[in-house]
This record gives C-alpha cells, structure tokens and sequence, in this order.
C-alpha cells in the first residue's frame, strides 16, 4: 500500500492507490494532532528525514503525501537564541529538494535556498547560528521550480526561537497543551477524495487554491484546551490561500507575535490577515468555558478551521503583560539605499494557455524571471535600505502578492504612500503587496557567495519565476 516514488514524481496525480480497507471512524471530529517537539541542543545533530509517505484525509482514502520524519509535515523543532545547532537534513525523495528556515536569521550558505540542493540519497548539514529574538518560524523545500509541489505533498514543519525575555514573561508555554501549534493549508481533492495538485493557467495565475481547510493536516479538527488562556501559534502553510482569521462568537482575541517575534504590547483584535508563509501569534482566553470556533471568514462567508474544547476547571483571567518585547527600529534617515522592485505576472498567468498568447511569458520581478545565475541586487552587510515594493495590476485580474525576504526581518514604513495601519506594526519577513509598501530592512547576515531569495510566497508564482536574489556582502 505504499505509495510509489513515480507517484510523487507525477505530481500528485496518482489514481492508481487502491481505497484503505473500510474502518469505522468515530463521529466526532478528529483530535488535533500536535506534531513532536524536538528541542535540538548545541552538540546534538538533528535529523530530518524528507520522505514519500500516505495520510488518510478522508475516512478510507489514502492519499500519497510527504513529510520529514513522518507521513506529513514534520517536527516541531525548537531552538534557543544564542545557540548553535546543527540540523541533517536526509533526501529520500525521488527528487532533489533543500530545506529553508524560514524566519531564521542564519548567513545565506545555510539558509537553504534553491542553491542549497540535497539530490536524492544525499545528505546535507546545516550548522545553524540561533541569535534573534524569541519568534515563530518554520522549515519547508525550497527548490528552483519544484516548492509548490513539495510544500504540497506536506514537507512543512514548525520551528521555535526562545530566548530569555520571552520565558520570562509568563505566556502560556506548555507544547501541545496552552501552546499550541497549528499549520494552516488548504487543498484539493478530487471527486474521490484523494489528493490532487492542480497545474495549468488557472493555477500559475491565482496559485493553488483548495476547499478543504486543514489544521496541522487535519480536517476541521478539536483542540481540547484549558479554560484559561492559549497562546496560538498560526502559520500559514497554504501555497495560494490569504486567511481572514475571526472566531464565530466575534470574541476578540489578543495578537502578541508576527514573523519576527512578539509585539512591543499585546494589540486586542476580532480579526486578523494572514498571508501564506506569515506566522502570527494570539492569546485567547478560553476562561468562559465555553467552545469556540477558529474560522476563515472571507466576503464569501465562512469556513470553520478549528473547534476548541475548553475543558477543566475555569482559571479566572489572565492578566496579560503590558509590555511584550522591545527592540530599536532602524532610523530611516540612515537609509543608504533605495530600491524599486515590482512583481510583475507574465500574461497574467495566462502565458501557458495554448492558443491564448504567442511567447508563453513567466512571473518575475520588473518583468525578469528569475535566474539562479544572475545577481539582482548587491547589499552591504550592516546597511539599512528602504525596499519599495509594489504589484503591476495586471489586465486580466489584481492580485495581492505575499512578498518574502530571506536573512532580514523588517518593518512596513508605509503602505500606498501613507503610515501603516496597526495590522501592519511589528517585525516581518513577509508582507501582503496590493498598493505599494516601503520596506525599512536592516541586513545583519551575510550572503557573499550563495544569494539570499526575495520572491512572491504564492508558491506557484515562485515556481513561475517570481523571484530574485541579492547577496550580502
Ligand atoms: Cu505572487
């Protein structure tokens, strides 16, 4: 019953799997699974194997997946600020891939970017400098033209900074009971419940975008929680898919963390953006008892993601912190450089069709697909620039881009040409392009030979081309 090696090769289209045996499943809603924490220490190499594997989504129908270690996703690793730790990654795909630490502040020749290729059978080790506020990040593939598939088939996996501040603050931080990590994706099935990955015009044009909601690969599952407060850690792991995250009781919530570590103070919200590949953190207090509803809540309604479960004796309120974390933000005025970037998508992802177009036109930057030979952009290390980036409407539709800078974290300066709005606040790697937004990035690590990757998140469009590289130096 295992899936075969040319099943992933195919690109998720393999009918071919005979239907599990019939088990009665239990009518409940499946538990939420919460993936292994692996603390990884200085001294102790980790492994992560990326393999071919088999996840029953639906009752009966087993789907050909991957993960590391595991059937789907992977680990939840953790690693401390200040450390350094070292992380095998194991390549026993059919095909080659590379792991990016998506989020860590690590020099450009461990980053694991689209040069940083593991061919099949290969192993390749990352000796990993950890200095950097204490933040949600993850790991998933990352080669030239093959991640949105690999991401997928469910090579994602979390990755957690702690530091000393963070500890001290007292926020909920018991792994899988009142800290809880939860993968967000969306995908496709096909009329018999088994995974597809989607290709053509439709796909390169709006990335994958799928039905069905899963939570850490997981349909609509149950989170039994404390009755007290929960700290969440989101990521969006979807290839395409923008989350208007709300719960169905309008409760509010609080918003602690982006990308790039906690907040300088707790920001109440009912509802909150989250573009693939951002991470948001949130605080909610279960402490009503009463069962909750994490949802998707779109101007096309609503789906729900997660139901949480309070249960146990009720913990009166929790007094949050009034002050999370504090950092300096670059001076603008010490900006050295400006720079323009615009994602440009080639026919409006219309190029593939046949027929529609002469010369089929992939995404870039600028109109300039990427090239893993060429360097678009050279950065002194140490230097502070303002990155202008923006998204030509194109003709046929207006998309938002999720715009992704490898080894910075940085801060929106202004959104169509005025301050941000709070949603906008804090330190990112990650950002929703619709108008223009200026970028105030501080370089800190270095890129002399192997680039660092700016790119679009949906991963379609990186896979087209929308993508570039800049070292460091
Ligand atoms: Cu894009």
């Amino acid at each position: 019953m295992r899936s075969t090696r040319r099943d992933f090769l195919q690109g998720l289209s393999f009918a071919a799997l005979a239907p599990a045996l019939g088990r009665s499943w239990a009518q409940e809603r499946p538990a939420l699974p919460i993936p292994p924490l692996v603390d990884v220490r200085p001294g102790t190499p980790v492994t992560l194997t990326a393999r071919v594997g088999e996840t029953e989504f639906f009752p009966g129908k087993t789907s050909p997946t991957a993960g590391y270690n595991r059937d789907l996703l992977g680990p939840t690793l953790r690693v401390r600020s200040g450390d350094e730790v070292t992380l095998v990654v194991r390549n026993e795909l059919p095909e080659t891939t590379t792991v990016h630490w998506h989020g860590l502040l690590i020099p450009a020749a461990v980053d694991g970017g689209p040069h940083n290729t593991i061919a099949p059978g290969q192993s390749w080790k990352a000796v990993l400098p950890v200095q950097q506020p204490a933040s949600t990040c993850w790991y998933h593939p990352h080669p030239h033209g093959r991640t949105g598939l690999q991401v997928y088939g469910g090579l994602a996996g979390m990755l957690l900074v702690t530091d000393r501040e963070e500890q001290a603050l007292g926020l909920p931080a018991r792994y899988g009971v009142d800290d809880l990590p939860l993968v967000l994706q969306d995908r496709v099935f096909d009329r018999e419940q088994h995974l597809v990955y989607p290709r053509g015009p439709m796909a390169l044009m709006h990335g994958v975008l799928g039905s069905v909601m899963l939570v850490n690969g997981v349909r609509e599952p149950r989170a039994a929680v404390p009755a007290g407060l929960v700290r969440l850690r989101l990521l969006n792991g979807s290839n395409a898919r923008v989350y208007e995250l709300a719960f169905e009781d309008q409760r509010s919530f609080h918003w602690i963390g982006t990308d790039g570590g906690l907040l300088r103070a707790p920001v109440p919200l009912q509802r909150l953006p989250l573009a693939p590949g951002q991470r948001a953190e949130l605080l909610v207090d279960f402490s009503d008892g009463h069962a909750a509803v994490l949802l998707n809540r779109t101007s096309e309604g609503a789906q729900p993601l997660l139901h949480f479960a309070p249960a146990g004796e009720r913990q009166p309120p929790h007094p949050l912190p009034a002050r999370l974390a504090s950092w300096q933000s670059p001076d603008p005025k010490g900006a050295t450089q400006h720079r323009r970037l615009t994602l440009t998508m080639g026919n409006d992802g219309m190029g593939s069709m046949p027929g529609m177009h002469g010369m089929p036109m992939p995404h870039g930057f600028d109109g300039r697909p990427f090239d893993m030979d060429r360097i678009d952009q050279r950065v002194k290390l140490g230097a502070v620039e303002i990155w202008e980036v923006s998204a030509l409407p194109g003709m046929m539709m207006d998309q938002a881009h999720p715009f992704h800078m490898h080894g910075v974290h940085f801060e929106v300066l202004r959104r169509d040409g005025r301050a941000p709005g709070p949603l906008d606040q804090g330190r990112r790697d990650t950002v929703l392009v619709h108008e223009p937004v200026d970028l105030l990035v501080h370089f800190t690590r270095p890129g002399p030979t192997v680039p660092f990757m700016y790119h679009c998140h949906i991963l379609e469009h990186e896979d087209g081309g929308m993508m570039g590289q800049f070292t460091v130096t």
